[in-house]
Formats: structure tokens, C-alpha cells, sequence
């Protein structure tokens, strides 16, 4: 029986990815950067098992919901197509963090899926082609393949990939102030967005010359002006999102509580930057020496960690497996 462990850790966009131009292909409106982070792994476990009748698929050790299961065997349906292979596959996943909160855990899910089944259906791929193939899963995990700071393209499937992209070193102050499932998927609601959201168009164009602003600020090393342009990204991206119909709002007024105490840290001098994916948590990046601080400031609005650059997705070796 071949089989293949991989781990992978969610990423936090400083520049969102927030709609598609090619909905089978996950090919993005604009191109987006983040950075993978050091925490929230997931380890995910694919052993090919020509004897079964279908994929099995686990989530912490459970079976895994009817549309879970459905989305990984699409997955690996690809992956089986490529590599000329029938077989099904146990997949067995754990998640460090809390499926569905706005912590990205599709990203790491996916991007470990990819690696793990790529290798366990023998492809021989490379980073980006690795990239490439975690897109099909969900957009966010084509990032998580890269260490760091991470910038995915837009453009067609030969050219929509993450790579690497130097940057000034930050910490994020994760504040999770409501942990519980989200009501609107970010697959819904990006599509609800680009179907009715005046401000759409709007959002993409800014997206895009946001994500050039952004590649210099990070080449030259500048984290006041990666940290403006980050918090400015994701209210865009909310506001967009507001404005659908019917409208969806992600940030609940405890994620307000610490975008007001992020402004009144500047205002003390030190140098926060918020921002939110598609849930109620916030992220808040700083220079790693404030991190600390930052963390104290913001203890009382939810629970927080600190966490910082953490590596792609790869291979791990058995006996770690989930
Ligand atoms: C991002 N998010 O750039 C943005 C910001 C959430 C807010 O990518 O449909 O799970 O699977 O491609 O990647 C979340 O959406 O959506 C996301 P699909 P995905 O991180």
C-alpha cells in the first residue's frame, strides 16, 4: 500500500484574494500575497486502498461531513486522473485549528492534500507545479506550498502559482474572538460578491495595484508601508463584501473592538496593522520585537497567539503521520 504524510500550516493574506475568474480552475481575479504561518498545522495522511470501494476520508479522527468528503475525492480525482490510477484512498487529516473560523484552514488542508497525494499517487511534481495542483483544492492553499512571505499570480493555469518574495520580518497576533463555524463560505460569498457587489470591479482594480504597491514595500523591506497597505486591503475587501446582496458581514463588533485598539496602538507608538479574513477573527502583524506587547494590549478582546513565518507544505515522515 503506498501511502505519504504531508504537513501544511495556513497562510494570512496581506494583500486578499477575494474572487474568480475561472470558477473549475480556482483561477483568481487578481493576483494576492500572505505569509504561511508557524502555527495551525495540518498533517494529512493518503494511503492508496485498491481493495475499497470509495475514498475514506477522516477530520481529526472522525468521518468527515457527506460535502467534505465529497470536495477531497474531487480532489484526488484529479490526481488519480493524472497519474492514470483508479484506486481510492484513506485520507486521514488533523487540524490544529478550528475548522471554519477564518483561520484558513482550507489552505492548509488543501496544500497538504496536495503533497500527500501527489506523492502517495507517485506524480512527480515540483513546488510550483505542487502550487498549481493545491489551487484546484481551494485558492488560498496555493500559497501555502510557499516558506514565508508567498505571492500567488493571477493569470491562466500555466502561470497561477505561489512563489517566494523577500520581505520585512513581522510577527501576527492572532485574536480569535469568536471560534465558532461560519455562516457564509468563502466560496459562497466570493461569488455572491462578484455577482452583486457594486463595488466589485472597484475592489479588483485596487486589488491589483495594491499587490504592485505591495511588492516593492516587501522588497525594500518597509513594514509601515506593508502594514498600511495590508489594513487598507482587507477593509476594502469587507466593504465589498458588505455590499452584496443580501449583504454578509464577517466582522462582528468584537473584530471592530480591535481595529479601534490597533488604531489607538499606532496612536501610542507602536506599530500595529490589522486585518480580517472571511470570519470574525482578526489578524494584527508587527515587528517580532513588539509582538509581546501587541499581544498584552489585545488580550482582553479575545484569545490571542503570537505567531510568525512558517514553511511550506512538505513531506514528514511516517511516523509522525496523523
Ligand atoms: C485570502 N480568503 O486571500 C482570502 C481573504 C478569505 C479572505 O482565500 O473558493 O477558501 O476555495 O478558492 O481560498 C478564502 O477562500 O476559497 C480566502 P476557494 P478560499 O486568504
Amino acid at each position: 500500500m503506498r501511502t505519504a504524510t504531508a504537513r501544511a500550516h495556513p497562510n494570512i493574506a496581506l494583500v486578499k484574494y477575494w474572487g474568480k475568474r475561472d470558477e473549475e480552475l480556482i483561477l483568481p481575479a487578481a493576483g494576492s500575497l500572505s505569509l504561511t504561518l508557524d502555527g495551525f498545522a495540518t498533517t494529512t495522511t493518503v494511503s492508496l486502498d485498491p481493495s475499497a470501494a470509495e475514498d475514506r476520508f477522516t477530520l481529526n479522527g472522525a468521518a468527515a461531513s457527506p460535502t467534505q468528503s465529497e470536495r477531497v475525492t474531487r480532489f484526488v480525482d484529479l490526481v488519480r486522473s493524472r497519474a492514470g490510477s483508479s484506486s481510492p484512498a484513506v485520507v486521514r487529516s488533523r487540524n490544529e485549528a478550528p475548522t471554519g473560523a477564518g483561520l484558513a484552514s482550507s489552505a492548509s488542508g488543501f496544500a497538504a492534500l496536495a503533497v500527500a497525494a501527489a506523492t502517495a499517487y507517485g506524480l512527480d511534481l515540483d513546488r510550483a507545479d505542487l502550487s498549481r495542483l493545491a489551487r484546484r483544492g481551494s485558492g488560498s492553499a496555493t500559497r501555502s506550498l510557499v516558506d514565508g512571505l508567498s505571492i500567488w499570480h493571477a493569470g491562466d493555469d500555466a502561470a497561477s502559482f505561489a512563489e517566494p518574495i523577500d520581505g520585512p520580518a513581522m510577527s501576527m497576533v492572532i485574536v480569535t474572538v469568536d471560534a465558532a463555524e461560519k455562516a457564509v463560505s468563502s466560496r459562497e460569498a466570493m461569488r455572491r460578491t462578484a455577482a452583486t457587489s457594486p463595488y466589485y470591479a472597484g475592489w479588483v482594480d485596487s486589488t491589483a495595484h495594491s499587490l504592485r504597491e505591495m511588492t516593492t514595500a516587501c522588497r525594500a523591506g518597509d513594514f509601515t508601508r506593508v502594514g498600511e497597505i495590508t489594513e487598507l486591503n482587507a477593509l476594502r475587501m469587507h466593504a465589498a463584501i458588505e455590499a452584496c446582496e443580501p449583504s454578509i458581514r464577517y466582522l462582528r463588533a468584537g473584530s471592530v473592538a480591535v481595529f479601534d485598539a490597533v488604531e489607538q496602538l499606532r496612536a501610542d507608538g507602536i506599530e500595529a496593522y490589522a486585518t480580517a479574513d472571511a470570519g470574525p477573527n482578526v489578524v494584527v502583524i508587527s515587528r517580532p520585537a513588539d509582538a509581546a506587547a501587541v499581544a498584552e494590549r489585545l488580550g482582553g478582546l479575545g484569545a490571542v497567539r503570537v505567531v510568525g513565518a512558517g514553511p511550506g507544505a512538505r513531506l514528514i515522515p511516517e511516523e509522525d503521520c496523523a
